[in-house]
């Protein structure tokens, strides 16, 4: 299916969303949103793909929801209208794997889209930030809160009350990216990583993920509950016996998905 705002791609098994809006920077506007949201919604019903990368421009993952598009908005319109609610944190309930790819700008609703998405890797051009309140406005879609989780209180403070941009070399020592890439290697090297993790088995590849989430929504305790039953259902599956004989036999496991 073609789409106005983003470009959709299977490579192998993994399947590559590119944000397209280049004359607005990717700017988030509804139809975008809805979009990506469809576009998932068909990767996920697809049984060959087993890994999903986001990613934008060389110049803009996101700059941000659209803002002429909310700017004459009144309160009761937004609120009433839930505004742009819907599709918003439709990444958030993927549950393949999900990989952001940012280079250039992430901003507002386009960093926190990225931190929505599983882990971030990004180009050395990177830059990210929460620059709603040189708006007049604070973070809609989750930026006070998953900031905070990927970054500590006190960056993610300095972030939202400062609107200023955080590079790549910055963002990967706090811990906002898991790698960094040179800008021109960064498809190639994320789809490597793509690659690899839909080369899993997929039921696994979603518990695995579906754990390491839980740690961010419930207490250790519940956590590591959570991850051991998770764990046993593991012995459940046909992979699981697949990978460990493989393991014995010295060879590489065949997993079916099962
Ligand atoms: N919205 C609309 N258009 C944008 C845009 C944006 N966020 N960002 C850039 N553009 C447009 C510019 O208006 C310009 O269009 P023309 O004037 O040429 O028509 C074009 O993209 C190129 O931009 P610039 O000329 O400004 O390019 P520069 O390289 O000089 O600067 C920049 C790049 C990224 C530093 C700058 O464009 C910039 O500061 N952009 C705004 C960044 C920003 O403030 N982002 C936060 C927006 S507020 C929610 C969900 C999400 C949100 C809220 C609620 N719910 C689910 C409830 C999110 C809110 C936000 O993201």
């Amino acid at each position: 299916m073609a789409y106005d705002n983003i470009l959709v791609e299977t490579r192998g098994r993994v399947g590559v969303i590119t944000l397209n809006r280049p004359k607005a920077l990717n700017a988030l506007n509804a139809a975008l949103v809805a979009d990506v949201g469809h576009a998932l919604d068909a990767f996920e019903a697809n049984d060959d793909i087993g890994a999903i990368v986001v990613t934008g421009s060389e110049k803009a993952f996101a700059a941000g929801a659209d803002i002429k598009e909310m700017a004459s908005k009144s309160h009761m319109d937004v609120y009433l209208e839930d505004f742009i609610t819907r599709g918003w944190e439709r990444i958030t309930v993927c549950r393949k794997p999900i990989i952001a790819a940012v280079a250039g700008f992430a901003l507002g609703g386009g960093c926190e889209v990225a931190m929505m998405c599983d882990f971030i890797v990004c180009a050395e051009n990177a830059k990210f930030g929460q620059p709603e309140i040189n708006l007049g406005t604070i973070p809609g879609a989750g930026g006070t809160q998953r900031l905070p989780r990927f970054v500590g209180k006190s960056k993610a403070m300095d972030m939202c009350l400062t609107g200023r941009q955080m590079d790549a070399q910055e963002a990967f020592q706090c811990g906002m990216v898991s790698r960094v890439f040179p800008t021109d290697k960064l498809m190639e090297e994320t789809l490597k990583i793509a690659d690899q993790i839909a080369a899993k088995s997929r039921p696994i590849a979603m518990m695995a993920k579906e754990a390491v989430n839980r740690a961010f929504e419930t207490t250790l305790a519940e956590g590591v509950r959570f991850e051991r039953r998770v764990f046993h259902s593991t012995f459940g599956t046909q992979d699981q016996k697949e990978g460990m004989a493989a393991f014995i036999e010295k060879r590489q496991p065949q997993f079916k998905h099962r």
